[in-house]
């Protein structure tokens, strides 16, 4: 009989894997990503089952069905775990195959979810090594028994004779003592992923149950929309909404907790809890945010309806400064910007601190439980996101950010144009040629919106309405087209007369120029 049974490797195996597991869901505690990759991975084989298929479970497990997936997830990883350490007898690299296809499923499922960073890969790259090196820790006594099996012949190896060690018995209590301590340290590591993640599912939980009375439901505006399929939607989920920030882990912050401290250039400091700010006066509006990294026809660019309290308001009970010019707002996690105080005081603008997004809590990721909104400027410049402090100042003599990285300081958005559809490269019927897009020049508004087809006269698009000049504005356009290639370029004219520049400049240091063009194939 072999000194190393075939139960031993696929233990092995079991054990390695659990171990992976482990440190993949404590790497997703501690830096506080949405959920771990296993989860994630439910997520995808949900995303990719068709809809009456999910239903049915839904109907029969109820909301049992996503824990359950997760086990039946667990469950196969488990026969496939043991089937690696198996093969680990016969190729010590068939496992790593399998192991680094597996990671790859990990990928798929994590990067696959809205608004992931670099960060959210990392559990599976730490899980992937952990099984690498706990396989390779757990086959190695495994192995050398078997090389011990085979020099039995000519040997006389036997096991242990009254407590004496022999390399039999060596290799075996290596063995078990492996698996005890893979065993072990994989527990004591779940345990503290669901501990240190524990923190950031407290957050998610209160913000869940939090109802705030005053913020109402978004109704997009009635004519908002030109109704051309495959056209950005006008109102953005926040599940869509692009997302920007400097964060490696994003703060989970409890309301409770939070608090902004308003100091500097002003007559008195303030602090300001969040029960304070929400028993404000509740101002709410529909802002289009965008991201000055923007390239022409780019998606950093959404529209929501956000809840907050008026930061004028905030700001005369503060008293400010004549001297002052800005305010430098901080992150919970450092991150800084400097905003023209300007813009914030400005009365039409209604610039706030925001505590809702479409008519919700503010998402995690979005800034939850306050962040600053101020229709008209780039995102880096003003909309920050877990603001816990701001100090009243002169741009004379603070730095951000970003501006300590070369951006313009005022950070105003410039006017811009894209076009949703067609899509670049797509095919359409020839004749008449339905177009639309998207437009926008927050605080300015939108006038007028054209397109070109191959260098042609301008033609004006039909625009959407909307409520306020803060919003980008729908439009569409139909032309007429022969078979064969063509481009489309769009440009918008501002409520200023201000004619979208051709002109192309990259987005450094305050917001890229130029029009957006799209080629497609009629036929
Ligand atoms: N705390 C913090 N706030 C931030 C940033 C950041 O890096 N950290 N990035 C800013 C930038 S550059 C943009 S464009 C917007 C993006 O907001 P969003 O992620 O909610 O879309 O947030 C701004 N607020
Ligand atoms: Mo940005």
């Amino acid at each position: 009989m072999s000194h190393a049974p075939r139960g031993a490797w696929t233990l092995a195996g079991v054990l390695a894997g659990a171990a992976g597991l482990a440190t993949s869901y404590l790497a997703a505690s501690v830096l506080s990503i949405r959920e771990a990759p296993v989860v994630a991975v439910a997520d995808l084989v949900i995303r990719l089952t068709p809809g009456p298929v999910v239903e049915f479970f839904i109907g029969l497990l109820g909301t049992l069905d996503k824990p359950l997936l997760v086990v039946g997830i667990l469950v196969v990883l488990g026969l496939l775990f043991g089937w690696c350490g198996r093969l680990a007898r016969r190729r010590w690299w068939a496992p790593a195959v399998v192991f680094a296809a597996l990671a790859v499923v990990g990928l798929v499922a994590v990067l696959g979810r809205s608004g992931t960073t670099t960060a959210d890969a990392l559990p599976v790259a730490v899980g992937f090594v952990t099984w690498l090196i706990a396989l390779s820790l757990l086959t190695g006594p495994l192995r050398r028994l078997e090389e011990l099996d085979d020099e039995r012949d000519d040997v006389a190896v036997t096991s242990t004779v009254d407590g004496e060690r022999t390399p039999v018995a060596a290799q075996r209590r290596g063995f078990l003592i492996g698996a005890a301590s893979v065993l072990g340290v994989s527990a004591v590591l779940g345990v503290a992923g669901r501990f240190l993640g524990a923190g950031r599912r407290q957050v998610e939980e209160t913000r869940r149950l939090l109802r705030l009375s005053a913020v109402t439901e978004p109704a997009v505006p009635a004519g908002a929309r030109v109704d051309v399929p495959g056209v950005a939607p006008w109102m953005t989920p926040a599940d869509d909404f692009y997302l920007i920030d400097t964060a490696i882990v994003r703060p989970a912050i409890d309301p409770a907790q939070w608090t902004l401290r308003i100091h500097g250039l002003v007559d008195r400091e303030i602090n300001i809890s969040y029960a304070d700010l929400v028993a404000r006066e509740v101002t709410q509006r529909w802002a289009t945010l965008n991201c000055v990294s923007n390239q022409v026809g780019g998606d950093l660019v959404g529209n929501a309806w956000w809840s907050g309290a008026r930061i004028a308001d905030i700001l005369a009970e503060a008293g400010v400064d004549p001297e002052a010019d800005c305010v430098l707002q901080t992150s919970e996690d450092g991150w800084t910007c400097s905003t023209p105080l300007a813009a914030l005081l400005d009365d039409d603008r209604e610039a706030m601190l925001a505590v809702a997004m479409n008519g919700r809590p503010l998402p995690i990721d979005h800034g939850f439980p306050v962040r600053t909104i101020v229709p008209g400027l780039y995102g880096y410049v003003s909309a920050c996101k877990w603001v816990v402090d701001w100090e009243v100042t002169r741009f004379a003599d603070v730095t951000a950010y970003w501006t300590e990285r070369g951006w313009g300081e005022m950070g105003p958005v410039k006017i811009a144009s894209r076009i949703d559809v067609p899509r670049s490269g797509e095919e359409v019927p020839a004749g008449e040629v339905v177009l639309g897009g998207s437009a926008w020049f927050q605080h300015t508004g939108i006038s007028a919106v054209e397109v070109s087809v191959d260098g042609g006269e301008w033609q004006a698009a039909t625009l959407g309405e909307v409520p306020s000049a803060d919003t980008w504005v729908q439009w569409r356009a139909a032309v007429d087209v022969e078979p064969g290639d063509h481009e489309v370029r769009v440009r918008a004219t501002g409520a200023d007369g201000e004619v979208q520049t051709s002109v192309e400049r990259d987005v450094l240091p305050d917001g890229a120029t130029g029009l957006h063009a799209v080629g497609f194939t009629a036929t």
